[in-house]
C-alpha cells in the first residue's frame, strides 16, 4: 500500500500533461504566446496548491468501487482517466476560489497571495476564473467524448456548478457590507448556504464521478451516496467556519475574514442562539465591521462563551449519526458504504 505522500504525488504528476494539453487548445486557435503563457500561469498558480482532497477522492472512490487494494492496482490508462476527473474537480474548485477571494476580499489562499492580488492580475482574475472553468469541459471532451455517460458527466458538472452559485448568492446577500442585521441569520439559513455553496461540489461530485466511470450509477445508489455526502459536506463547511475564527493562518493557509465580512457563519449563529442580552448587544455593535479591534472583541466573546466546546460536541454527534447512516447502506447493487467511511475519516477532526 502506497504512503499518503506517494498517492498524492502520483496524482500531482498527472497535472503538467493536462496543462500542456490545455495550452494546445489555445495554440490551435492561434493565440499569441503571451496569452498562452498567461493561461499556463493561471492554471499552475490556482489549481494544484491545496490539499487536493476532492481530486484524490475521485481516484480513491473508484479504486474502492472496483475492489482494488490500492490505487497502484489501476492500469496506467485507467488511472489517467480517473485522475483527469479528479483534476476537473480541482479546476472547478480553483475557478470558485479565484472568484470567491475577490468577493470576500481575502488576502491569502493556500499560503500565497490570492490570485487577484498578484501583480498585473487584478480584475483579469474574473476572466481567469472563467477560463479555469472552461478547462473542465475541454478535458471532458478530450477524454470522455465517446463514453455513453459523457452527457451525464457534463450535466453533473453543470448541476453542481449552479448549486454552488446559488449557495454563494445566498452567502453574499446574507452578508451585506454596509448594513449589519444579525436577525437575518439563523442556523437553518446557515445550513442551506453551506449545503449549496460547499457540499454538492466538494462531496457529492467526486463520488458521483467515480460511480459513473466504475459503472455503478443506478439512481438509487447515487441517492444513497448523496444522502450521506450532503450532511458530511455540511459538517466540513462548519469546520471551515470554525477554523476561520479559531484556527491560525499558519495552520489553515488563509487569513480568516468571516467576522469582518459579516458572514452568516456557524460560529456567530451558535453564539446568537446562546447569547444573553448584553452579549447580543456586543455582537450587534461589533460584528461585521471592517475593524480589527471590533473583530477581536467578537473573538474574545466567542471564546468566553465556549463556542469551541459546542463545536466539539457537534462534531462528535454528527460523526456518530453519519456512521449509523453508512451502516444502513444497501450494497446489493454493488455500491459500497466503505466509499463513504473513507470520506468521513478524512474529514473527522481535521485541523486544516
Ligand atoms: C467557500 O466559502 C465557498 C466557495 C468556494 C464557493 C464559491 C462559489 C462561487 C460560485 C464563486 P468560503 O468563502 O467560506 O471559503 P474560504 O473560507 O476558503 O474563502
Ligand atoms: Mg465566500
Ligand atoms: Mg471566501
Ligand atoms: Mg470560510
Amino acid at each position: 500500500m502506497s504512503s499518503k505522500e506517494a498517492i498524492r504525488s502520483k496524482f500531482v504528476d498527472e497535472f503538467p500533461t493536462l496543462v500542456e494539453e490545455l495550452k494546445q487548445v489555445l495554440v490551435k486557435y492561434g493565440m499569441p504566446e503571451e496569452a498562452i503563457q498567461w493561461y499556463e500561469k493561471n492554471l499552475n498558480y490556482n489549481t494544484p496548491g491545496g490539499k487536493l482532497n476532492r481530486g484524490l477522492s475521485v481516484v480513491d472512490t473508484y479504486a474502492i468501487l472496483k475492489g482494488y487494494n490500492s490505487v497502484d492496482d489501476l492500469s496506467k490508462d485507467e488511472y489517467r482517466r480517473v485522475a483527469v476527473l479528479g483534476w476537473c474537480v480541482e479546476l472547478l474548485q480553483a475557478y470558485f476560489l479565484v472568484a470567491d477571494d475577490m468577493m470576500d476580499k481575502s488576502i491569502t489562499r493556500r499560503g500565497q497571495p490570492c490570485w487577484y492580488r498578484v501583480e498585473d492580475v487584478g480584475e483579469i482574475a474574473i476572466n481567469d476564473a472563467f477560463m479555469l472553468e472552461a478547462a473542465i469541459y475541454e478535458l471532458l471532451k478530450k477524454y470522455f467524448r465517446s463514453e455513453s455517460y459523457y452527457i451525464d458527466l457534463i450535466e453533473l458538472f453543470h448541476d453542481v456548478t449552479f448549486q454552488t452559485e446559488m449557495g454563494q448568492l445566498l452567502d453574499l446577500i446574507t452578508a451585506p457590507e454596509e448594513s449589519v442585521d444579525l436577525s437575518k441569520f439563523s442556523l437553518e439559513k446557515h445550513s442551506f448556504i453551506v449545503i449549496f455553496k460547499t457540499a454538492y461540489y466538494s462531496f457529492y461530485l467526486p463520488v458521483a464521478l467515480a460511480m459513473y466511470v466504475a459503472g455503478n450509477h443506478d439512481p438509487k445508489d447515487l441517492k444513497q451516496a448523496q444522502d450521506v455526502l450532503i450532511p458530511l459536506g455540511e459538517y466540513f463547511q462548519i469546520q471551515d467556519d470554525y477554523l476561520d475564527c479559531f484556527g491560525t493562518p499558519e495552520q489553515i493557509g488563509k487569513i480568516g475574514t468571516d467576522i469582518q465580512d459579516n458572514k452568516c457563519s456557524w460560529v456567530v449563529n451558535k453564539a446568537l442562539q446562546l447569547a444573553t442580552p448584553e452579549q447580543r448587544k456586543l455582537l450587534d455593535e461589533n460584528y461585521g465591521r471592517k475593524n480589527s479591534e471590533m473583530e477581536a472583541k467578537c473573538k474574545k466573546l466567542f471564546n468566553e462563551m465556549g463556542i469551541d466546546k459546542y463545536y466539539h460536541e457537534y462534531e462528535e454527534k454528527v460523526a456518530e449519526d453519519l456512521r449509523a447512516k453508512i451502516a444502513q447502506v444497501d450494497e446489493s447493487r454493488g455500491f459500497k458504504g466503505e466509499v463513504l467511511t473513507a470520506f468521513l475519516n478524512k474529514v473527522y477532526k481535521r485541523s486544516k
